[in-house]
């Protein structure tokens, strides 16, 4: 290949000279190659971004994928301004320099010009996040138990042994267990789904589960099962998809029985187990996008398709759960349209921003989804679900654009905005769903014929990706997170010791 000059320094210009390259573009890139040299106005679509025409690529050519051949190029502008367009644009100019290496923050930088995860300094952050924490924290007070989730999940994908952290978290947590069942978000509060959810996952990583009373755990869950199938939050709280996601997690780590307890309410409307009527309730909160809302009528919301998914994923074999309540195809052509170009990774939701926390929740979903169309076959070549996304998008955003640089480390939503525990544990959970290949198993079950646990989602392998992948995708081995579990999101070999540490236990 005519490589751009070994300096790296090569002008946009002196490379769209390079002919020999031109030629090895397939003819769409060539069209927005040349575009961008001649009348881009003219061309649909794609016209030269204001201010950006300075830009002057540093990384060579060949290593930039290309959607960033020509930063100049913007293919999506649109000339009617409101202030979603202003919000788009800005984010793009902060992402656009660090995408294409005009811009390197001053990070370590791997041969193909892209920064090196950097390990050691996630890891330093993330430990911070468990000391005296600023002021400003007091309103995730009610939310505790996210932060240990977050930071012993983010350790853990980092490859770090958080078993260290075991009794201070058994300690913490102790009191924020209710002797009604659950845990709340703090000493004295109501038990919530999501703070059991992070408490459990949290627990689980450091090997402390011994710690919840699981028969008290399952009377209460029996009160948030509501007569239409779905959870609520709390009892009197809201009922949404992250409740159905979290409690069916609880029931199938802790190994608690899928009947309902005799008392629960659902009981009175007919319903005799946690499963009943769940599915059809999940399916209801897919929109007319095809994107999954938080409950029925509501907007789409990436996030909640992660819910949605998760949880069809726990109540049976995903290649029949999912089909048989979601429209699949409008789900996954929904989620593709998230990936925001240029910047590459997820946004939310229609006409919103990119932002690093839904590497996982978007970017977690295609592993389900594949499992949802494989039809219980596994491996990468069945159904090829990666010409719907881009790996090397995610990867490059989250590599360029969301590693803190400097002395203090951390992932963050945007350059613009500051790391946290939140978005470094997703933007590492999604990293790996970017990086590694999940499948699932052939031989997967729903319910274990003997304990009548449900089990089918226990049937997840993992495989790294070959060399030839890794260069593709222009990282190290260095820089690969390890494998998290598709549906709990933790390590898998974290998802199996919990699995066997309740195989044989009954209340
Ligand atoms: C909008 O926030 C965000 C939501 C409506 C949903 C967020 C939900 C999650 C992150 C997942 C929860 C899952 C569990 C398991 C508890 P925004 O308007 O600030 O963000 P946006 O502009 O990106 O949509
Ligand atoms: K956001
Ligand atoms: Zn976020």
């Amino acid at each position: 290949m005519a490589a751009a000059k070994e300096d790296g320094n090569d002008t946009l210009d002196e490379l769209l000279k390079d002919k020999a390259r031109i030629e090895e573009l397939s003819s769409d890139e060539e069209e927005v190659f040349k575009r961008g040299n001649n009348d881009a106005a003219n061309v649909g679509g794609g016209v030269p971004f204001p201010g950006m025409d300075q830009l002057k690529p540093k990384r060579k050519l060949e290593y930039l994928p290309p959607w960033l051949h020509d930063a100049s190029i913007n293919l999506f502008h649109d000339d009617l301004e409101t202030p979603t367009s202003e919000a788009q644009q800005k984010t793009r100019a902060e992402c656009l320099p660090l995408l294409t290496g005009e811009d390197t923050q001053g990070l370590e930088l791997n041969i193909y010009g892209l920064p090196h995860l950097r390990r050691q300094k996630h890891t330093d952050f993330l430990r911070t996040t468990f000391n005296k924490l600023p002021a400003p924290y007091q309103v995730v007070d009610a939310s505790r138990p996210w932060l240990f989730y977050w930071t012993v999940g983010g350790l853990s994908f980092l490859g770090e042994d958080v078993t260290q952290y075991r009794e201070r978290l058994i300690e913490t947590v102790r009191p924020l267990q209710n002797p009604t069942g659950g845990f709340g978000g703090g000493h004295g509060q109501y038990s919530h789904c999501a703070c059991t959810y992070a408490t459990v996952l949290a627990l689980a990583a450091v090997g402390g589960l011994e710690v919840v009373d699981r028969k008290a755990m399952w009377h209460w869950l029996g009160t948030v099962k509501q007569a239409d199938g779905g959870f609520r939050m709390a009892v009197g709280a809201e009922e949404d998809i992250r409740g159905a996601y979290c409690a069916m997690t609880v029931i199938t780590l802790l190994n608690l029985p899928f009947e309902l307890p005799a008392e629960a309410p659902a009981r009175k409307a007919g319903l005799d187990t946690f499963t009943d009527r769940l599915g059809e309730w999940v399916g209801r909160c897919q929109t007319y996008e095809g994107g999954i809302a938080g409950a029925p009528n509501n907007e789409a919301h990436g996030a909640y398709a992660f819910c949605a998914l998760a949880c069809l994923s726990i109540l049976d074999v995903p290649h029949k759960s999912i089909p048989k309540y979601l429209d699949v195809q409008a789900l996954a052509s929904c989620l593709a349209s998230l990936q925001t170009m240029p910047e590459g990774g997820f946004a939310g939701r229609t006409n919103k921003l990119v932002d690093a926390c839904y590497s996982h929740w978007v970017g977690g979903c295609w592993a389900l989804l594949q499992a949802a169309l494989s039809g219980g076959s596994s491996g990468r070549n069945s159904v090829k679900l990666d010409d719907l996304w881009s790996r090397e998008g995610l990867v490059r955003y989250l590599l360029c654009c969301c590693q803190q640089p400097g002395k203090k480390g951390g992932m963050r939503d945007k350059p613009s905005t500051r790391p946290d525990g939140y978005h470094t544990c997703y933007s590492l959970a999604g990293l790996s769903a970017a990086q590694n290949h999940y499948s699932y198993s052939k031989e997967g079950q729903a319910v274990d014929k003997q304990s009548g646990r449900l089990i089918a989602a226990f049937h997840w392998t993992a495989e790294r990706p070959t060399v030839g992948e890794m260069k593709a995708l222009k990282f190290d081995e260095e820089d690969r997170v390890g494998f998290v579990h598709p549906v709990f999101v933790l390590p898998m070999d974290v998802i199996e010791a919990t699995r066997r540490q309740f195989a044989e236990s009954r209340l």
